[in-house]
């Protein structure tokens, strides 16, 4: 198949999981189109399948805000012309839902057909999505879509909760490479930032309101008083000066790091012993995912998909979100000695299940039955 990405490049999740999803689909020997405005993170290697189309978005002093919406449709208008797509498969439903439809109807015009895939990542519908500046373009597009997913079952029924949508939505979950993402021998790393043998705690995120990180470092704060402990916290954002004065305030500053965007997560989370996910939301929590696959147990919020990816009293703890005395609790738990190997063991296990040789032919099967449809539709 010939098909076109288009996703946000940056290191947040849907980005991420679009980058992937591209690189997977081209080893296998589909012909990935990215269709961007900046090449993603993650697209770093040579492939003679994939193929890279930046959204071009000139500014005018009339415009207060570029028109990249407009720029992008007309990217995709062409991607499919001149590379002949069978499909386009958008990421995060915000602008590229409608960026998407608008294509479509402008190929329509053309005599040409094209199917859009959307695929829902979280924010787009749980945060954004429902505000009433997008809440009408945002269900539009879901309904006009010829095929939508959404990362996991509570994202699904959000979806359909939060909108009037008229249409079947497919779960398709987050996946990872456990050729990339697992535990590599690191142990000079974890002398150097555990010394005298504490444990490592690590938290991930783009450092957003929504990741709740303050809870994060207040458990870490309350564990430490009880089992010599250090956090790594990587990624940044805008949480990321007020977190720093937390820790200053706390007094902690000398036992946290913050580590910023890094590309080699998987070294770090190599050397943790546990990770922290006390999100207010999270459809699904690919950064979790990831740790899993490098042996990490996980304390989580019970927020969103978490559920469905943590399982309780197995691969780590779930607490209501905000209950920070309940993680710390669990996470001496799990810290404990004879029990630390057990939840390795298990994290790796339930990582397993979301290899990407297992998810990728479900997105396969289900562009398969997208085209099937579509062709019925035209003819
Ligand atoms: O976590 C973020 O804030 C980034 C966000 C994104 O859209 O890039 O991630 C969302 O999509 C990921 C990939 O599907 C999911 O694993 C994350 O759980 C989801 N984030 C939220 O729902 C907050």
């Amino acid at each position: 198949m010939k098909i076109g990405i288009v996703c946000y490049p940056t290191f947040g999740g849907s980005g991420v999981v679009a980058t992937e999803l591209g690189k997977g689909l081209a080893k296998s020997g589909h012909k990935i189109h990215f269709i961007t405005y900046q090449q993603p993170p993650r697209l770093d290697f040579f492939n003679e399948n994939v193929y890279y189309h930046e959204v071009n978005i000139p500014t005018y002093p009339l415009f207060q805000f570029p028109p990249y919406e407009t720029a992008l449709a007309s990217e995709m208008v062409s991607v499919v012309q001149y590379e002949n797509l069978d499909l386009l498969h958008v990421h995060y439903a915000i602008p590229h839902a409608s960026a998407a439809y608008m294509a479509k109807m402008i190929l329509r015009s053309q005599g040409r057909f094209v199917p859009v895939v959307t695929t829902l990542h979280g924010t787009d519908i749980t945060l954004v999505g429902k505000d009433a500046s997008y809440e009408p373009v945002v269900t539009f597009s879901i309904n006009e879509s010829d095929g939508v997913t959404a990362v996991s079952e509570n994202l699904r029924q959000e979806t359909l909760d939060t909108f009037s949508i008229r249409r079947d939505i497919e779960v398709i979950p987050n996946f990872i490479d456990l050729d990339r993402f697992k535990r590599l021998r690191k142990e000079h790393f974890k002398t150097a930032i555990c010394p005298n043998g504490e444990k490592l705690i690590v938290h991930t995120s783009n450092f957003r309101r929504v990741k709740r990180i303050d809870d994060a470092v207040m458990a870490f704060y309350k564990i430490n008083k009880q089992v010599r402990s250090k956090m790594l916290l990587v990624g940044d954002g805008p949480e990321r000066a007020r977190i720093e004065k937390l820790c200053r305030d706390l007094d902690i500053y000398e036992d946290v790091r913050f580590l910023g965007k890094l590309d080699a997560v998987e070294e770090v989370l190599s050397v943790a012993d546990l990770f922290l996910m006390p999100s207010e939301n999270e459809s699904f929590g690919l950064a979790a995912l990831e740790a899993m696959a490098c042996e990490v147990p996980l304390i989580t919020s019970n927020a969103g998909g978490l559920p469905e990816l943590n399982v309780h009293g197995v691969t780590g703890f779930l607490s209501k979100v905000g209950d920070v005395d309940d993680m710390v609790k669990n996470a001496l738990f799990i810290l404990q000695d004879d029990n630390l190997p057990v939840f390795k063991h298990n994290a790796l296990e339930r990582a397993k299940q979301f290899e990407i040789s297992h998810v990728l032919p479900q997105y396969e099967a289900y562009y398969e039955k997208v085209l099937l449809e579509s062709r019925e539709k035209v003819f």
